[in-house]
């Protein structure tokens, strides 16, 4: 089969890794090497860095205004509008998320350069109503410099979109990492704001490994701020290494959330909402509603229900619009989903439907799973898998189900599914996460903010704060009044 080489985006350049090596990225769905891409260590970021600084300090880029930084962002978006299918083909081969998904999250994504772009010229400061006598004092918020942003493979263009619009809408420049797993399309995508005509080295990518090029970019002295979504344990390592360069950090981190179906909800909605929270994207995805609680009640008849739809879901080329389900993007991964219901079944917990590969399939596929988890401490209820396993657990009241929704260190997303709406509200001020669905699951928008609390991480991507969250307020103060300053010792 023949390969497609990638270049990096440098400074406005498309170069190789600087000692020449490559590596290989695989199709999920085959398993077979398709694309060499540059295997970038500590010196490529470096340059990568340096070029997204001399960027950010250039004329070209600080000289102009915040409308014609809003207006090459919706041109951007309009680009992006433009080649979506094709970005979308590049991403399903590359991580082997559903074409149909893939396509979804294309068709939308102009909507955060659009959104970001209209935000930019919008960016106010405030003046302080001051308690001394004869001063004006005023705030700017003012672009923090060379973001860095690290990309994990699940969804790689809409990972970027959410950072990158809003750190360019607010005047910072950019050098992306891509997962050595996915990065295709985003290198794609970088060629595109090139065309939109952002300047040299204000959107760079630099590809390779987290411990070379990841470690190099999230440490780099000239680094003010880091986007990060990930797994905890590498999470751990960027937060180490941002002690270095004092980066303002923000981190998404997946979760373990819960799906709470109430006696008096819709059945079917409920059932679609559970397939949609975790075995949409195969469950490779942060807001996974992994674990099911159902009320007893109706705990039966959504089994039956579930396991019924669940038997619906087509396995198949992610590259087939007739696909519901496509494989794992890496194997590496597929060997967690398998060990993690292995150790669900040793602790006692009983495999419902699924629990293994489908047979006769050569990619890294896997069943969707569901798993009845009566004890909230067994592995499947407290970790994340980001595979399509759901633990299930039946609660009797309110009070229970709150408990358990609550019971893990995680803390992204809930969902509830309730026809009463005083006890939708009541569960969603209650629940610990930081996005709450009733009656729905997965929507997202340019306009809502997407994080978590505890170990799904800190700061908040989409939405008007994410752009504040790229800059850093200035406070100034004049004196106003004809006399000089007076005893330096005392503070004014
Ligand atoms: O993520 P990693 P992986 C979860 C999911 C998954 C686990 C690991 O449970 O099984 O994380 O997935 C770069 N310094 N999520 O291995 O390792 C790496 O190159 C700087 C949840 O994909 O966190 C890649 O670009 N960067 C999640 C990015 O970090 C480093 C999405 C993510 O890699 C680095 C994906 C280092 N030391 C996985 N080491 C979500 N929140 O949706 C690696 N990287």
């Amino acid at each position: 089969m023949s390969q497609t080489h990638f270049k990096m985006l440098i400074g406005g350049q498309q170069v190789d890794a600087l000692s020449g090596r490559t590596y290989a990225s695989q199709n999920p769905a085959t398993g077979e090497a398709w694309a060499i891409l540059p295997d970038a260590d500590a010196a490529d970021a470096d340059r990568a860095v340096r070029a997204a600084h001399d960027a950010f300090r250039s004329p070209a880029w600080r000289g102009l205004t915040a409308t014609a930084r809003g207006k090459l962002l919706r041109r951007l978006g309009d680009l992006v509008a433009q080649h979506g299918e094709k970005l979308a083909e590049l991403e399903t081969r590359d991580n082997g998320k559903l074409i149909r998904e893939t396509r979804g999250q294309l068709a939308y994504l102009p909507e955060f350069f659009h959104y970001a772009g209209g935000l930019a010229d919008k960016l106010e400061g405030s003046t302080l109503p001051i308690d001394k006598a004869d001063m004006f004092a005023f705030t700017v918020p003012e672009p923090l410099g060379v973001v860095a942003a690290i990309i994990p493979w699940n969804s790689p263009l809409y990972l970027t979109a959410i950072k990158l619009a809003p750190a360019l809408a607010a005047g910072n420049t950019i050098v992306v990492k891509p997962s050595e797993h996915a990065s295709a399309s985003i290198l794609r995508f970088a060629a595109l704001a090139r065309e939109a005509g952002f300047p040299d080295g204000v959107v760079n990518v630099v590809t390779g490994f987290g411990a070379g090029a990841g470690t190099a970019l999230t440490s780099h002295p000239l680094v003010r701020r880091v986007a990060f979504t990930g797994g905890p344990s590498t999470a751990r390592h960027v937060i180490r290494a941002t002690a270095d360069n004092f980066a303002k950090l923000s981190l998404e981190l997946g979760g373990k959330s819960a799906n709470i179906v109430f006696d008096d909800a819709d059945l079917e909605g409920a059932v679609n909402g559970a397939v949609a929270g975790v075995y949409a994207a195969s469950g490779q995805s942060c807001v996974a509603g992994s674990r099911l609680l159902v009320q007893a009640g109706i705990y039966d008849r959504f089994v039956a229900a579930l396991k019924e739809r669940m038997a619906r879901i087509a396995i198949g080329d992610p590259l087939d619009p007739a696909s519901d389900m496509g494989p794992m993007a890496t194997e590496q991964q597929l060997g967690i989903v398998e060990s993690m219901v292995e150790r669900a079944r040793e602790q006692g917990a009983q495999v419902l439907a699924g629990g293994q590969r489908p047979a006769g399939r050569a990619g890294w596929f896997y069943e969707p799973t569901l798993i009845a988890a009566e004890t909230p401490t067994l592995d499947i209820v407290q970790n994340e898998v980001f595979g399509p396993v759901a633990a299930i657990m039946r609660f009797e009241t309110e009070a229970e189900a709150l408990e358990l929704a609550n019971g893990t260190e995680y803390a992204l997303a809930a969902g509830i599914w309730t026809r009463d709406m005083a006890r939708g509200h009541r569960f969603a001020r209650d629940v610990h996460a930081g996005i709450v669905w009733v009656n729905t699951y997965r929507a997202v928008s340019a306009m809502a903010p997407i994080g978590g609390y505890g170990a799904s991480g800190y700061g908040r991507e989409g939405g008007i704060h994410a752009v504040l969250d790229y800059t850093e307020l200035k406070t100034v103060w004049v004196n106003l009044s004809e006399q000089p300053m007076g005893d330096p010792f005392v503070m004014r």
